[in-house]
């Protein structure tokens, strides 16, 4: 049924002489690396056609992958084929005009939450988009050209989604299709270099609130930043949200739970964990997404610690019927 699907926007893609691609707001690196990915892929392939990225905001976090080149006019819009990466729900997209093409398509691997587009290819199993678009150039390899620099940035998508080929969606096919870019002739050593790469403040601000962590009973842990003490540390939003992955090797510790406050005051919230499932959890706090990785709002110190309560009663459910997991 996917063959049916990707041969299908294949065809648009061939239709269409003005194509515009868009992902998710905050971008992560799949959202940026499939985006940038596949329009280098579609500009080396059609030369002839203009590709346009629109999305009104940045990372710094892959900013190495270079930037998005000039938006699109909302002349450019008329007769557009418009494409949706990685992002599960309208709201989410980084672009107001998305729906103003002729023509939308979705590729997605969240956790079904909202139907949108002519075209809607979704498969949750993935462990990223840019595995997608990995999967369709490598389906089309006799078509579509797939340029280094291209195949770098949908391999940093891959990496960072699965957590460096770590996280549960990983599979034999993610680990073909990464090889299938390799043999394209990338350079691994720079991506990591900068996929690792933090400065010593950001060192040094994590130092400081590894110990700030705190544990509930059941063994959540749980770490809170106010937006007072990100200024005070001259910490951007994302670098703050990062912090979350200081709390996921804690022994006992299957959910793990960083609470960033936002300029506005209202609270973002990243929820991880293995094993268990925390997707509900987040559903129920105006979120969503992965089994093991989702994130969520809260609008209040009063809610964050009912989220936490919710999670720590979770945790322990899990671990009495799962006893020995660690
Ligand atoms: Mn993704």
């Amino acid at each position: 049924m996917n063959e049916q699907i990707k041969k299908q926007i294949i065809e648009k893609i061939e239709e269409y002489g003005t194509i515009i691609i868009s992902r998710h707001s905050r971008p992560d690196g799949d959202a940026v690396g499939s985006t940038l990915g596949l329009s280098e892929v579609l500009r080396a392939t059609y030369p002839e056609k203009r590709v346009f990225l629109d999305n009104k905001d940045r990372s710094e976090y892959v900013s190495f992958l270079g930037d998005e080149g000039e938006r699109p006019t909302d002349g450019d819009y008329t007769d557009a084929l418009v494409i949706v990466l990685d992002t599960g729900s309208v709201s989410r997209i980084a672009n107001d005009r998305y729906d103003k093409g002729a023509y939308l398509i979705k590729i997605d691997h969240h956790i079904f939450d909202e139907d949108y587009g002519d075209i809607s290819w979704v498969e949750e199993e993935r462990s990223s988009v840019c595995e997608m678009i990995a999967d369709l150039c490598e389906t089309y390899k006799d078509k579509l050209r797939l340029p280094v620099h291209a195949a770098e940035c949908i391999f940093t998508g891959m990496v960072t989604d699965s957590g460096r080929f770590r996280f549960r969606g990983t599979t034999g096919d993610t680990m073909r299709l990464a090889a299938y870019l390799m043999d394209q002739g990338i350079d691994t050593e720079t991506i990591y270099a900068h996929l690792g790469a933090d400065d010593i403040e950001t060192l040094r601000f994590r130092a400081a609130l590894i110990s700030r962590i705190q544990m509930t009973e059941n063994g959540v842990a749980h770490l809170h930043i106010s937006s007072a003490l990100r200024k005070r540390r001259g910490i951007s939003q994302e670098d703050a949200s990062n912090t979350v992955s200081l709390m996921e090797h804690i022994k006992g510790s299957l959910i793990w739970l960083a609470f960033i406050e936002n300029d506005d005051k209202s609270i973002r919230v990243r929820l991880r964990s293995r094993f268990v499932t925390v997707q509900e959890l987040a559903a129920r706090y105006h979120g969503g997404g992965h089994a093991c990785a989702s994130g969520a709002t809260v609008y209040s110190k009063e809610e964050a610690e009912a989220l936490v309560a919710e999670a720590d009663a979770i945790l322990g459910e899990f671990k009495k019927e799962h006893p020995g997991l660690i």
